[in-house]
């Protein structure tokens, strides 16, 4: 292939270590680090990769981890495994009790697995290494596809998070930056993400999710926490939610994003901006509920791109591997501004072509079938809205 020409007038660089793709969750466990090899896989084969700055990246050092997270637990994760798991840390064993010692958040959703820790440092070098390129102005979009794990704490895994590579991009960003903006259109709600920043007003986090407090992961993120109820601290009002229902389409999405993120852009007037595109908001993933097709989920990142502000692109959760793959993939093109210029038949060879079967050999699937109806009708995606802007009022600074 002859590949695809660098964008005029802006670089973009890629952030990735194939070291990351090769660990395993567990047989069953949804999250499949091999959808990278499948990203990376259709992003070649386009030629997209000689439009962008490729990195290597390398593994984030103790050092840097625990400018977020807490050492004991950094300690624990880098030296548990599956095999001494139950000796060293008998408290962890499944139907342990009475026990009040560190958890950690172990368990089904964050397994113990052979190669945590390297899995783990990889990813997040990645991220911290793309908010470097962004510092540095070598960069004005910085991707890593195998970043964006928003729900990982101080000291606690959660949701096949562990450590959070979005906090210590943007403790990267701030290091420069006096106001990140951070939008999260994962299924999701960015909860590890907004806790982190909670008490600053110079990071304003942005969640688009499913909300039930009863039924869906991780039950926060109602449209009225935004941020310490009292009015001194400073990250008063500067998280922002968005709650919504099961079965969103790309039309209602993409007009609420626009809608919401345009005035969030307006008020805060960052300098840098950290998207999570957690593919797990396309219609038929395997864990998530909303209809957003390829197209749909790719316009954010066309609007977000759109402002010209330095950008660093992450991944997230995504489950139905192929359609992950797409949607990276497309918004890799959008990045390089080629969205245009691909065939939407991909070209591939055996042996990728038949992961992609299912659907046939498009980009572009039709993923809004109604597996879910949308309960998300305009009068509740205006009042949203409405809410939004109200909230940016007394935004001041
Ligand atoms: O809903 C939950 C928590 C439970 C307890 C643990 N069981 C396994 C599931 C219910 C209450 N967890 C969610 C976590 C979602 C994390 C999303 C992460 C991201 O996309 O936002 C960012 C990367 C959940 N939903 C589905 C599952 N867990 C699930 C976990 C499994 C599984 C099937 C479903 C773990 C192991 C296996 N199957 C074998
Ligand atoms: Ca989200
Ligand atoms: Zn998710």
């Amino acid at each position: 292939r002859n590949g695809i020409s660098r964008p005029k007038g802006y670089t973009v660089s890629w952030h990735a270590n194939p070291e990351v793709e090769k660990h395993h969750f567990g047989m069953a466990h949804p999250m499949k680090p091999w959808r990278l090899t499948l990203t990376k896989e259709i992003v070649m084969a386009y030629g997209m990769h000689t439009a962008m700055d490729t990195h290597l990246s390398r593994a984030a050092t103790v050092e840097e981890l625990v400018e977020f997270h807490k050492e004991d637990y950094i300690d624990f994760l880098s030296s548990v495994t599956p095999q001494n798991l139950a000796t060293n840390y008998p408290w962890l064993k499944p139907g342990a009790v009475g026990y009040s010692g560190p958890f950690f958040g172990v368990g089904e959703d964050c397994p113990i697995f052979d190669g945590l820790f390297e899995y783990c440092s990889l990813y997040a070098g990645a991220s911290i290494d793309a908010a470097r390129k962004l510092t540095s102005h070598q960069s004005d979009i910085a991707i890593n596809w195998s970043g964006g794990l928003h729900h990982a704490k101080k000291a606690e895994a959660s949701g096949f998070c562990y450590i959070n590579d979005i906090v210590l991009a943007i403790l990267q960003l701030l290091r420069h930056h006096p106001r990140v903006l951070y939008i999260d259109i994962d299924v999701h709600h960015g909860d590890g993400v907004e806790q982190a920043f909670w008490s600053t007003d110079r990071v304003l986090t942005l969640s688009f999710h499913k909300y039930d407090k009863e039924t869906f992961f991780p039950g926060t993120g109602p449209l009225d926490d935004t941020g310490p109820t009292h009015p001194d601290n400073p990250g008063a009002h500067h998280s922002l939610n968005v709650p919504l229902n099961d079965g969103i389409d790309d039309v209602s999405y993409q007009w609420l994003f626009e809608s919401v993120v345009g005035p969030c852009i307006d008020t805060y007037r960052p300098t840098a901006i950290v998207l999570q595109c957690g593919a797990d908001s396309l219609g038929h993933d395997r864990l998530g509920c909303f209809n957003l097709n390829i197209q749909g989920h790719g316009s954010c990142v066309s609007y977000v791109k759109s402002f010209k502000i330095p950008l660093l692109v992450v991944g997230g959760g995504g489950y139905t591997p192929r359609n992950v793959a797409r949607a990276w993939a497309h918004e890799t093109s959008i990045c390089i501004g080629a969205d245009k210029d691909l065939d939407p038949t991909l070209p591939l060879h055996t042996p990728f072509r038949h992961h992609f079967a299912e659907e046939g050999p498009t980009l572009f699937p039709p993923l809004h079938a109604t597996r879910f109806e949308n309960k998300n009708p305009r009068t509740y995606l205006e009042s949203i809205v409405t809410a939004i802007r109200e909230q940016l009022r007394y935004m001041h600074g």
